[in-house]
């Protein structure tokens, strides 16, 4: 491996130095994903200097190094960790064998696809938080929007620098493609459900960073198992920054669930309407955003019977969350998994055959994981010593894929008429008039030291420095 060099027009731990061809092609692509990042990235941002993380090696001390950036001139990198010697495969037919370092021509559209679908949703998502620097709690916020909007534009780096390396004139194709599908374009939506919904205010962006960044984290971590190993080190290196992408998400609903609280003490009264009018979201309206988040959310994790699933797995392409640390065979062929499924108007669990539950095993760490993070929010809510609690709604509630995608799901998992979903479904989603009132409170405020009346600051300010630190300079 060679040294990294920061000022390099795309810092690299591949040698890129060393493949001309390669170089080139990625060098042609930059200009592309610039006027994309121009169009269609953080809005009206050109010349703001941003305190910005940057990835410049993939060692766990120091890999980061911060500046003020202006985002254009941010340094995309392709950043692998570093190989394991010897790493075997880990699951499937392969079992045992090396990782491939090249890919192998059976499993070739398979793996680009797997690709292709993992790296859409990056820019996706840069285009769905587009209009959101505009209003801001904090400059604080401002700068971790900023932060996950350029990681993101580095994720897709990340996954087209494998289409460029190992897929050739197709990946070649494939790194245009996903310039040019749009979030939420009638012609060319983005891959995935989730990625088309717009995140219009910063309720829908903290609920987003919280659930749909997640499942990037099962995602990651499952194509981190990955028999091709250039896929599982890129994907390895991508959690690193995910990290904070979900810290964002829990801490942001965290502090507004403070604030809400805070100013359910000072009025004396649980009441939604006093609390709205006091400028606070009241709780119920956050569960509302949970449910709503946490549902297109759980659809990413695809059919709970898949057998693109089984094949993935059993061809080694796609493990299961922390695949080493489960105890069983890890070829799966005789073994059964729990699934929800449909049987006439009733929800009933089910043992399925393991290889084709692989999506649903997912999720189910998925909401575990989720359900710890509510426990946290609802922690704040306990010490305000009130007795509201916040709830996941049933796995079935809000399905556009799946089992339940045919019916409708009340969110403590009764299949329910249509009738019943009309009569209910504005206590149960986000209504017009929500999102009406959620965006009234949406005004910017970039005053060192303030913040908007509807979030509580955070405890702690971004690497060493205080709350009221100058975070974005506008110029
Ligand atoms: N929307 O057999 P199934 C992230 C399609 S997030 C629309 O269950 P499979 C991030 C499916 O494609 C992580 N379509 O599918 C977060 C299939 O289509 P075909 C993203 C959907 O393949 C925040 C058909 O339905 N990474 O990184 O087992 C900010 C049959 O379904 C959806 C990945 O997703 C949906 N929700 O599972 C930034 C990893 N679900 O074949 C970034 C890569 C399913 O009939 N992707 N379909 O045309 C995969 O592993 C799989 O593609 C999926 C789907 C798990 C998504």
């Amino acid at each position: 491996m060679s040294s990294i060099n920061y000022n390099e027009r795309i810092p690299n731990n591949v040698d890129l130095g060393e493949n001309r061809r390669l170089q080139r092609a990625l060098e042609s692509w930059l200009p592309n994903y610039l006027s994309w990042w121009d169009e269609l990235g953080p809005e009206g941002t050109q010349g703001y200097d941003v305190l910005l993380r940057t990835a410049v090696d993939v060692s766990s001390d120091g890999w980061a190094h911060f500046d003020y950036v202006k985002m254009p001139e941010y340094r995309w990198g392709i950043f692998l960790n570093e190989p394991v010697p010897g790493r075997k495969i880990a699951f499937g037919d392969h079992k045992g064998e090396d990782v491939w370092q090249e890919v192998p021509g059976e499993y070739r559209s398979t793996l680009r696809r797997l690709i292709v679908t993992q790296g859409d949703t990056e820019p996706a998502s840069v285009e769905q938080q587009r209009l959101l620097g505009l209003t801001a709690p904090s400059l604080y916020d401002l700068r971790n929007l900023f932060q996950i909007n350029v990681e993101e534009g580095r994720h897709l780096w990340a996954m087209v620098y494998l289409l460029h390396a190992h897929f050739g004139r197709d990946g070649r194709e494939e790194a245009e493609a996903m310039l040019e599908r749009h979030s939420g374009d009638a012609d060319k939506p983005r891959i995935l459900g989730a990625f088309n919904e717009p995140t219009p205010e910063w309720l829908s962006m903290f609920m987003f960073a919280f659930f749909t960044d997640r499942d990037g984290k099962f995602q990651l971590a499952s194509l981190a198992e990955s028999a091709f190993d250039p896929l599982a080190r890129t994907c390895q290196f991508m959690l690193t920054e995910e990290a904070h992408h979900m810290f964002v998400g829990e801490s942001g609903v965290m502090r507004i669930v403070k604030r809400t609280c805070e100013v359910m003490d000072e009025l004396r009264t649980d009441d939604p309407e006093r609390v709205r009018q006091a400028g606070a979201i009241d709780l119920e309206t956050l569960q509302r955003w949970i449910n709503f988040h946490y549902s297109v959310s759980v659809d990413l994790f695809g059919q709970e019977l898949s057998t693109n699933a089984a094949n993935y797995y059993t061809q080694g392409l796609k493990g299961r969350y922390h695949e080493a640390k489960i105890n069983d065979d890890h070829l799966l062929v005789n073994d059964t998994y729990n699934v929800f499924m449909l049987e006439g108007e009733k929800i009933i669990e089910r043992d399925q055959p393991a290889l084709t539950s692989i999506n649903e095993k997912l999720r189910q760490d998925y909401i575990d994981d989720c359900q710890r993070g509510l426990n946290r929010w609802n922690k704040v809510i306990e010490k305000h010593g009130y007795d509201v609690r916040f709830s996941l709604p049933h796995r079935g509630f809000h399905r556009a894929i799946g089992n339940f995608s045919e019916v409708k799901v009340s969110p403590d998992g009764k299949v329910i008429s249509e009738a019943e979903w009309t009569k209910n479904v504005d206590k149960w989603l986000p209504t017009e008039a929500d999102r009406a009132f959620v965006t009234t409170l949406m005004k910017p405020c970039y005053e060192h030291g303030k913040i908007a009346g509807w979030i509580a600051p955070p405890t702690r300010g971004i690497h060493g420095h205080p709350f009221d630190f100058d975070y974005v300079r506008f110029n």
